[in-house]
């Protein structure tokens, strides 16, 4: 795959990615390496093995344990980065909306993202001690910031992501960490139980266009931030 990204090395720089076992995450995955970095994914169904510059191992984002062993491997390896990547999406009128899904989605999105800014914080306060700075990438969404019908559940989580993604920004300053807001529109992957490659996604997102977006964010000089990035297929509604 041809990135263009050769200006934007990523040598010496490691980075934890979450939800790295397909579409999004295993495309930023393949991306950091291909720009030098070295990863640690984590996702529910990989099994721990290691590559050149890759390693994997299990992880559940709403698992206070899992989450701990992923942050003590990421610190480890001396981790610069987190990209938390991993999500679920779940989409019904708020009339249909079960507690069953309630929980699944909040618990990934949100949970998630608050368990592993919990337990990588120490260790970016360690780094910030030994005067290094970090960098902290969430993946949310385009609907962080809009909601639509039959989309109460998961932009709900996603404006809450936001919210949790803005104030560890506010909060990472004492730190030394900066924090960026991905915000992807319609992504082709396995999001929602998709099958990737359909006719019908053919104008969507490529995982490959937000991990190049991810891997911009990680490759600006200690002295800029980036708040954020907003991504859309050319083909979606223009929303402002
Ligand atoms: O979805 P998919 P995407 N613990 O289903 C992992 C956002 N987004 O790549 O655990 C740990 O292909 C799962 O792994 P596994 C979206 O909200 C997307 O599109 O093994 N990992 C897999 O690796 C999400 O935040 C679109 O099942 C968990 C990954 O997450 C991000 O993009 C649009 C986990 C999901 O891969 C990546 O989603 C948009 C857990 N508990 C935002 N649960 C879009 N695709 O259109 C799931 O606006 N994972």
């Amino acid at each position: 795959m041809n990135t263009s990204t050769d200006s934007r090395s990523l040598v010496g720089r490691t980075v934890a990615v979450t939800g790295a076992s397909r579409g999004i995450g295993e495309a930023i995955v393949e991306l950091l390496v291909e720009c030098g970095a070295v990863v640690l994914g984590g996702a529910r169904s990989l099994p721990a093995r290691a590559t050149d510059r890759a390693r994997f191992m299990e992880l559940d984002v709403c698992s206070e344990a899992s989450v701990a062993a992923f942050a003590a491997a990421a610190a480890s390896l001396g981790a610069d980065a987190l990209v938390n990547n991993a999500g679920v999406g779940s989409f019904a009128a708020l009339e249909d909306v079960t507690v069953d899904d309630f929980w699944r989605v909040m618990g990934t999105n949100v949970l998630g993202t608050l368990l592993t800014s919990r337990f990588f914080i120490p260790h970016f306060r360690r780094r910030h001690a030994a005067g290094l700075a970090s960098q902290v990438v969430n993946v949310t969404s385009d609907v962080s910031g809009r909601t639509f019908a039959g989309g109460g559940l998961y932009t709900a989580s996603k404006h809450a992501q936001r919210a949790l993604t803005r104030t560890l920004a506010h909060e990472g300053r004492q730190y030394d960490l900066r924090v960026t807001e991905i915000r992807p529109g319609m992504t082709d992957t396995f999001f929602n139980d998709q099958t990737p490659g359909g006719a019908e996604r053919a104008a969507h997102l490529r995982p490959q266009d937000v991990a190049q977006a991810v891997v911009q964010a990680l490759s600006v000089p200690r002295h800029v931030r980036v708040d954020e990035i907003v991504l859309h297929p050319a083909v979606q509604d223009i929303v402002f």
